[in-house]
Order: C-alpha cells, then sequence, then structure tokens
C-alpha cells in the first residue's frame, strides 16, 4: 500500500459487506472499439475494479451482438439509441459530461451524453461496489460547471512550484520524458472525480514548452491522458515571440506577434486537436503581459482567445495582478484591491472564450479569507475559481489540513449582487450572470512519489477538489467519508478516526497560525512554512497584520482605511464596514483594533490568540494518539507513514504556539491571563539535551528558537 493508487484501490470487499443475493450481469458491455475512448477505458475499468472487488471475472465485449444476455452496459447516449431499443429514456436531461446510471436487478445501464460521461458513470459504479453500497439506482447526473481543470505548477528541469511530493511527472531535463506511465495513473485519478482538464506547466512559464520537440512531448501527454477524457493545456508566457521567437516586441495587437502566436496555436492543435487551450499569468509577479505597451489585460486575454478560437479553445486568464511593490507605510494601499482594479473596468471586453480565474480570497490562499469581490465585479465575464489542493500555506503536507470546509466558506458565500441571491458557486457556473463558461482550477502538484501528494491524508483534499468541482453543495464530510471508505476500507474505527481527525484539522491549524483573519503568519517571502510573524509588514508584498504595540488588523473599510470593503455588493459592504457586523473570524482581515478590543465571544483580541493558539496545538496532540488506536488496522506501511507526519505536526504545533504567542506578548506586553505564554509547555528545549560536537546558532526568527534566544 504505497499510495500509488489514491482512492482507485479497489480492495477486495470484506465477506460481511457482501449481499448473500449478489447477482451480477453476465458480461461488460463497452460501446466502442475505439481504444483511445473513455468508454473503451470505462469497459476495461469496470473488468479489472470488479476482478479486485469482487473477485470475479466479467467478459468485457464491444459489439452488442457478441453477448446477448445480462450486461453492465456503457456507451455514450448517440451510440446507445443508435443500436439498442432498450426502455432506458430520461437522457433528455443529461447535460455535457453528465451521465445516467441505472442498476436494476442483475442489469446495469451507464450512459454518458458525452464519451467521459460514460466513464464518470462506471467510477460511480464502482466507488459505489467498492464502498459495499449495491442497492439498485436510478439516477441522473449533471457537472455543475463545464470547467473542471487542474493545474500543475511543474518546470521544465523537473521541479515543481510549491509542490510537496518530489519533482514531475512530466518534465525533466527541460524536456518531456519517454515514460509517461504516471501521466496516464493521474489522468486515471482525475477522471475518477469528473477532472476534464489539466494544466501541465508552471504559471510562471517557460517559452521554451513551445520548441517543435516539446510540442511533440506535449503531444505524447495528451495521448496518454486522452484514454481518461482529459484534456490537457498549457501555461504561456507572454513574451515568447520575443524570447523564443526573435522578434523584437511582444506587444500583443503588432501584427507579427499576432501571426506568431497564430502559428504556434496551429502546430499544438495539429498535434494536439482536442486542447483544452491555455492558461495565463500576465503582469503578476514578474512575469511579462500586455501592460508593457499600454494594452489592456483583456488585450492580452483575447490575443490567444482569437487564436484558440477556431480550434475550439479556452483561455483561462488569470485575476492574479496586483502590485508587488506596494510602500508598507502607505495606509490607502492595499493588494487586496488590485484585481477589482485591474478587472471591473474591463468587464464586457473578453471575448467568450475566455474566463477570468480568480483565486477564492482577495489575497493569497490564505488560512482564511473572505470571498474575492471580483466575483461580483464582472458579470459579463466568465470566471472560475482558483483553489489550492497543494498546501502553500496550509503547512506544506506535513500538517494534516482537510481543506474541503475552507473551500466551502467561500463558495457558499453570498455576495448579494444587485441585492439578490449571487453564490459565488452560482456565479463560477455562469448561472447567476447567465455565462457560458466558468468552473474550477485546482493548484494540484503531484510529484514522483507514490502518495501523489506526499502525505496519505493529503488525498482526501484532491478527491474532495473534484467531487466539488462536480456538485458543489455535497457535504464535506460526507465526500472525507467516501474517500475514507475508498482509501483505507470501511472500519467504522478506522472512518470515524479519519474524519475526526480531518474535520478538527482546519479548525486546528487555523487556531495555532493565524485566526480572527489575520491570515496564515508565516514566513512570507520564501518558503510560506513555519512561523514568522514579523516578516509579514514591512515588505512590499502586502500581506500585512499592521501590528505595533496597541492593536492589529488592516482597516480595509471605505470610512477610515483602504476602501477595499467597498468593492462588494452594498449589502454586504455596509456588513463589513462595521467592526460590529463583521464576524469575529473576519474581524483583522476588515478592521484594525486594540488587542484590548472584546470580541463577540467576549473575549479580548490578545487573549483569544493566546487560546486559540493554545487550543489549536492542543487539537494536534490528539491525532497521533488517535491514529495510533489504528494500529492494527491500517497496513504498517501507511500507518507508520501518518503516525510519523501527524507527530510531527504534534511537534511543530507547539512550535507555531509559542512562537506567536510570545511574539504578539512581546510587542504587546500585555500578559496571558491563564499565564501560559513564556512556559513552553510540552517543550524539550534543545538546552536540556545532551548532543555532542553542537555549536550555538543564531535562529531566524528568533521566536521559533529554543529559550526564545
Ligand atoms: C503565490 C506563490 C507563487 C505563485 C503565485 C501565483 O507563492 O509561487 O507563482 O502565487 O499563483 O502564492 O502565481
Amino acid at each position: 500500500e504505497n499510495g500509488i493508487n489514491g482512492w482507485l484501490r479497489y480492495a477486495p470487499l470484506p465477506a460481511h459487506q457482501r449481499p448473500s443475493n449478489l447477482r451480477l450481469p453476465g458480461a461488460i458491455m463497452a460501446l466502442s472499439n475505439n481504444k483511445t475512448s473513455p468508454v473503451y477505458t470505462a469497459g476495461q475499468e469496470l473488468q479489472a475494479g470488479i476482478k479486485s472487488i469482487l473477485n470475479q471475472t466479467l467478459p468485457l465485449y464491444h459489439e452488442p451482438d457478441e453477448w446477448l444476455g445480462s450486461t453492465i452496459l456503457v456507451a455514450t447516449t448517440g451510440e446507445f439509441y443508435g443500436r439498442q431499443n432498450g426502455d432506458v429514456k430520461a437522457s433528455a436531461t443529461l447535460a455535457d459530461d453528465g451521465y445516467l446510471l441505472r442498476v436494476r436487478a442483475g442489469n446495469v445501464v451507464i450512459l454518458g451524453q458525452t464519451e467521459r460521461g460514460a466513464l464518470y458513470g462506471a467510477f460511480d459504479y464502482l466507488s459505489r461496489i467498492a464502498q459495499g453500497r449495491f442497492s439498485d439506482a436510478d439516477l441522473v447526473s449533471n457537472p455543475d460547471a463545464p470547467i473542471r481543470w487542474v493545474n500543475q505548477w511543474d518546470n521544465m528541469d523537473g521541479s515543481i512550484e510549491r509542490g510537496y511530493a518530489g519533482p514531475s511527472i512530466f518534465f525533466s531535463n527541460n524536456a518531456i520524458p519517454k515514460n509517461l506511465n504516471r501521466v496516464t495513473q493521474y489522468a486515471r485519478l482525475l477522471a475518477s472525480i469528473g477532472i476534464n482538464g489539466i494544466i501541465v506547466n508552471n504559471v510562471n512559464a517557460n517559452a521554451n514548452l513551445l520548441t517543435d520537440a516539446n510540442i511533440d512531448g506535449l503531444g505524447r501527454i495528451a495521448d496518454a491522458m486522452r484514454p481518461y477524457g482529459v484534456q490537457v493545456g498549457i501555461s504561456l508566457n507572454f513574451a515568447s515571440p520575443q524570447t523564443l521567437g526573435g522578434l523584437s516586441t511582444f506587444d500583443p495587437l503588432d501584427a507579427k506577434v499576432i501571426s506568431w502566436w497564430t502559428d504556434k496555436t496551429k502546430r499544438l492543435y495539429k498535434r494536439i486537436p482536442d486542447m483544452a487551450g491555455y492558461l495565463v499569468k500576465a503582469n503578476s509577479e514578474g512575469q511579462p503581459g500586455p501592460l508593457t505597451y499600454n494594452r489592456t489585460l483583456a488585450d492580452g486575454a483575447n490575443l490567444f482567445a482569437k487564436a484558440v478560437q477556431p480550434h475550439g479553445g479556452i483561455v483561462m486568464f488569470r485575476a492574479f495582478v496586483y502590485d508587488n511593490h506596494i510602500n508598507p507605510a502607505d495606509l490607502k494601499a492595499d493588494r487586496a484591491n488590485h484585481a477589482v482594479e485591474f478587472f471591473k473596468e474591463l468587464d464586457g471586453q473578453f471575448m467568450d472564450n475566455v474566463v477570468v480565474q480568480i483565486k477564492y480570497g482577495p489575497i493569497d490562499f490564505q488560512v482564511r479569507e473572505p470571498a474575492s469581490p471580483l466575483f461580483a465585479n464582472i458579470p459579463q465575464t466568465n470566471t472560475a475559481i482558483e483553489l489550492q489542493i497543494t498546501q502553500e500555506y496550509l503547512g506544506h503536507q506535513d500538517h494534516l489540513v482537510y481543506i474541503a470546509p475552507l473551500w466551502k466558506t467561500i463558495l457558499d458565500f453570498d455576495l448579494r449582487a444587485d441585492d439578490q441571491p449571487s453564490l459565488v458557486r452560482d456565479v463560477i457556473a455562469g448561472r447567476r450572470f447567465s455565462n457560458k463558461h466558468g468552473g474550477y482550477a485546482g493548484v494540484v502538484n503531484v510529484g514522483t512519489n507514490t502518495t501523489w501528494l506526499g502525505s496519505h491524508l493529503a488525498m482526501s483534499n484532491l478527491y474532495a477538489f473534484g467531487r466539488l468541482a462536480w456538485d458543489p453543495t455535497q457535504d464535506s464530510q460526507v465526500l472525507l467519508e467516501d474517500w475514507t471508505r475508498l482509501t483505507f476500507g470501511s472500519d467504522p474505527l478506522v472512518l470515524g478516526v479519519i474524519t475526526e481527525i480531518s474535520m478538527a484539522s482546519w479548525p486546528a491549524y487555523e487556531n495555532y497560525t493565524g485566526n480572527l483573519g489575520i491570515q496564515t503568519l508565516t514566513d512570507i517571502l520564501y518558503t510560506h512554512y513555519g512561523p514568522n510573524p514579523a516578516s509579514q509588514d514591512n515588505n512590499g508584498w502586502g500581506q500585512w497584520t499592521r501590528a505595533d504595540r496597541y492593536g492589529i488588523g488592516m482597516d480595509r473599510t471605505v470610512s477610515t482605511g483602504t476602501g477595499f470593503s467597498g468593492q462588494y455588493p452594498a449589502e454586504v459592504a455596509e456588513k463589513f464596514e462595521s467592526i460590529e457586523t463583521t464576524p469575529d473570524d473576519l474581524l483583522l482581515w476588515f478592521h484594525h483594533v486594540n488587542y484590548t478590543h472584546i470580541l463577540k465571544s467576549g473575549k479580548s483580541v490578545i487573549q483569544h490568540f493566546y487560546d486559540a493558539h493554545y487550543d489549536g496545538a492542543k487539537t494536534a496532540q490528539t491525532f497521533p494518539i488517535a491514529w495510533e488506536s489504528l494500529r492494527k488496522k491500517v497496513d504498517t506501511d501507511r500507518f507508520n507513514e501518518v503516525l510519523f507526519r501527524l507527530r510531527y505536526q504534534a511537534g511543530h504545533s507547539i512550535v507555531w504556539r509559542d512562537s506567536i504567542c510570545q511574539f504578539y506578548y512581546n510587542l504587546s506586553g500585555i500578559p496571558d491571563a491563564a499565564g501560559r505564554v513564556g512556559k513552553h509547555e510540552y517543550r524539550i528545549e534543545a538546552e536540556t539535551m545532551t548532543l555532542k560536537n553542537y555549536k550555538l546558532t543564531g535562529v531566524n526568527p528568533v521566536e521559533t528558537a529554543s529559550n526564545l534566544t
């Protein structure tokens, strides 16, 4: 059990979970002879899955007259109605990629509106069997949004930006490797949760990806993923016509530049006719973009949109555009304002096949943020939400953090545009403002590690991302339990422990890293790992806390602050404008208050800080203990690997607790009412240990050092 099959292990089902009268159909009928078709793949997946779960080998056929008995039939609606006279109707209600699943005494029908829809239905059926759910079913399942993509931040040298699971499966030594088995395995995992597209290279893109040899390599990646219905796209570097093409300019309105991109796009589509499209990070964090030539971001996006349009491609254009050189002394400066400032006035100027890809919050994947107001500010533009599965600010997979509950706070948030219900999930699905495209992009960053993400438990995040992109109304705990049963089996104790620690993990992490909306108080300049509250302020990046001797928090109000709260539609703006109506968990995001300010809970801000950090670390101590109770219930390899990480997290949460508490105690001079801060409970300091040949060294930040010196 090294994790390579993720939740698709198809472990043999224990006898007590099999109904005694279980009757399977006599054969599998997958109506496609084309080996690259997801329908064909579905047949193979069903055959292998049933063999592995139930130890029964069903013959697999592709032509109806090859078998006349009962079947598990999998097909597109087109093939099915063209060749059969079955009694299955209702397919009129199927949307693109949707499927119909009918399980009735010994006969199973799986129909997809598209080929990959049929594969999704097959995975749904297998997931039921793997979880011991054999009851009859008659359902139609449609995806909530058409764009359900993942992004990989893989570099061509094989490294991965913000990846914590080893080198890339897509690139090595500035080329695409010959062996792409892992790419196919990844496509299989992605298809099983309804993901239909992937961007394979870093948003900080390398123009060399567009050489002829690499275009062919990308073609091989697409070939490896096509049987699973996962379409491949790439990130572009805006300056490529100059840096790779040798032109004197990369001005998006220059005729030579336009024809350079048109030609490259044609070459790509010649090799990959079903290419998903492009992802573009422009004029952000040093990346080139149209602003260099005084062109708008819409000019930049439309340059690519025109190039891919004849081929049916999509351009995902990132809204992560901000000035990273703002002046920390300027109390009106606010990075959170930038996306709306750049994009609002461009609403209506983007072509139909452009989707603006918006990070869930206005800053950057923090442990808690309000929903980005941009979702409410560009009603005539397709939008997608960008979520992060790789735990950049959430403990790099060394900490267990089940993120789905965080994502739900954003997806379910009602922006009240024009005083009407305007849930973020309805905006990105295109429902709220009647947009055609839109949906979800998840930054995953799997690597060559057999666990994919570097940690077995972190895979619940990838699973939940796909399932939420399909249906965001699903409950995070229900998704977690499905994942657990598939990954670790249905033993009630195993299910109970994994559910308990995972559901407790985001609140705990928020408590010991950064609460009340102050963001993750991590090192901000480099690693984004470990406590370093001092690094947050006094730099141009703008993830500021504004902490001083007396108070803390960014004043983002319209009346006295940066004006950010005014970017929301009126009802929401009004709520965040006032301290009274801002929820405690976002207080310091929107307001600067004294440490002695009394929260709705009745505690002062500083006492809440102390208590929360102690509570969070205390919760993390329970994780390895709870996991220990599974010693005989989980295979040794995975048991040990998870235990190692949970113990590390328990220790690191104490480092977090003490560093943050000490830092704010030093700053405010206000003691902890419970008398804990400074005592370093449960810590074993280096000074009390014996070690030969060590030398003293300074530690930065000082709060993380032993005895804090
Ligand atoms: C930040 C990451 C950086 C990414 C950037 C982005 O630290 O590595 O390049 O976001 O999303 O969170 O473009």
